[in-house]
């Protein structure tokens, strides 16, 4: 690449200025965010299986239009998301070809199961609590479509935590059952959380080249910190114990320390071994083959539209 071009674009990008689709871009930055946005938009749209278990069997009508309208919202969050990743001069389609042939990854944490209503708690207190601290961070990517689609994510995204935080707060308030119900649902979901921030830094493949194209504004190491900080003290408050004997909290740095995560367990979720990786990507299949007849009605009746336009 024209080293001409490379040294104007890096120069945009020092002064944060956005880069936008049409804008000249490194092609591997290109490829860098296809990759990224891509899963991201997976993510959020495989993450409604878990949630979407516990659809018909909410513990009420108040806690089904909650659950309900959070789903929707993270299918939401996905097509933002698959627009911002087009913009990249890829199709939807391809996108969705990668993921169903195992090119493209999404979040980890989405491959264990949701055998309790605790599970619905712990998701959006951990898993959206997660979320959101990595996407405050991705507010300021480089990548203009992707910035702004975090906006609007990030807004949407406290709205999930905090009814999660609330479930648990009440099943904690609740009887001795819940109160176990919700520990136990704690002690499942903790670590694949803190796995949601990716590897070491040191073991980062992309962090580096990432950083410095301001794709990623944090690195995930200090991302996962901040996300231990702020939710250590939430668990206290409702007398839930985080499931790690070497927590302690460091006065001097004023962070906790943990012990080390468990990291043959998360590649091997990555690499498709974890509980559900396999349920989950063929729900996602079939629900694609049963929708074809939709897309290809929503294709013709367009045709139908443009062509009565023209004449
Ligand atoms: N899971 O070099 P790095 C949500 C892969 S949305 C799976 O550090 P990078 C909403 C990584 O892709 C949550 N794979 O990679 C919701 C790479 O493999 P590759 C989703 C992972 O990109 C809530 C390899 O490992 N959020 O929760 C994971 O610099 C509730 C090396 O890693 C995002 O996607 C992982 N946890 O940093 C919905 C945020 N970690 O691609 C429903 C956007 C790493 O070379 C219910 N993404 N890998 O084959 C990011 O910020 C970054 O991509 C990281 C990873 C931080 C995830």
């Amino acid at each position: 690449e024209d080293p001409k071009k490379l040294a104007e674009f890096q120069a945009k990008i020092d002064a944060e200025i956005k880069i936008e689709p049409k804008d000249w871009m490194p092609e591997g930055y290109r490829q860098n965010l296809i990759r990224q946005i891509s899963q991201h938009a997976h993510s959020e749209v495989i993450g409604m299986q878990p949630e979407g278990n516990w659809v018909s069997r909410a513990p009420s009508l108040r806690s089904k239009k909650i659950l309900m309208a959070k789903i929707q919202d993270e299918g939401g969050h996905g097509l933002y998301l698959y627009c911002a990743a087009e913009t990249l001069g890829v199709s939807r389609d391809q996108y969705l070809q990668w993921l169903h042939e195992g090119k493209a990854k999404y979040a980890s944490v989405f491959n264990y199961p949701s055998p309790t209503w605790a599970d619905m708690g712990a998701i959006g207190w951990l898993v959206d609590g997660a979320a959101i601290v990595n996407q405050v961070s991705l507010q300021r990517t480089s990548y203009g479509p992707y910035s702004r689609a975090m906006v609007r994510i990030c807004m949407e995204e406290s709205f999930h935590q905090r009814q999660g935080y609330e479930i648990m707060d009440r099943m904690m308030n609740g009887n001795e059952a819940q109160r176990k119900m919700a520990q136990d649902s704690l002690d499942r979901w903790w670590w694949p959380s803190l796995m949601m921030f990716g590897p070491h830094d040191s073991d980062s493949a992309h962090s580096s080249q990432s950083m410095k194209w301001k794709i990623k504004r944090e690195s995930n190491d200090d991302l996962r910190q901040q996300f231990i900080d702020k939710t250590v003290p939430q668990a206290e408050l409702i007398g839930l114990k985080i499931p790690d004997p070497n927590l302690k909290f460091n006065e001097e740095t004023g962070h906790y320390e943990t012990s080390d995560i468990d990291w043959d367990e998360f590649w091997n979720v990555i690499k498709g071994n974890g509980p559900c990786n396999k349920k989950r990507l063929d729900h996602h299949k079939k629900a694609h083959n049963d929708g074809a007849w939709v897309r290809e009605a929503a294709a013709a009746y367009g045709l139908k539209q443009k062509n009565k336009l023209q004449t």
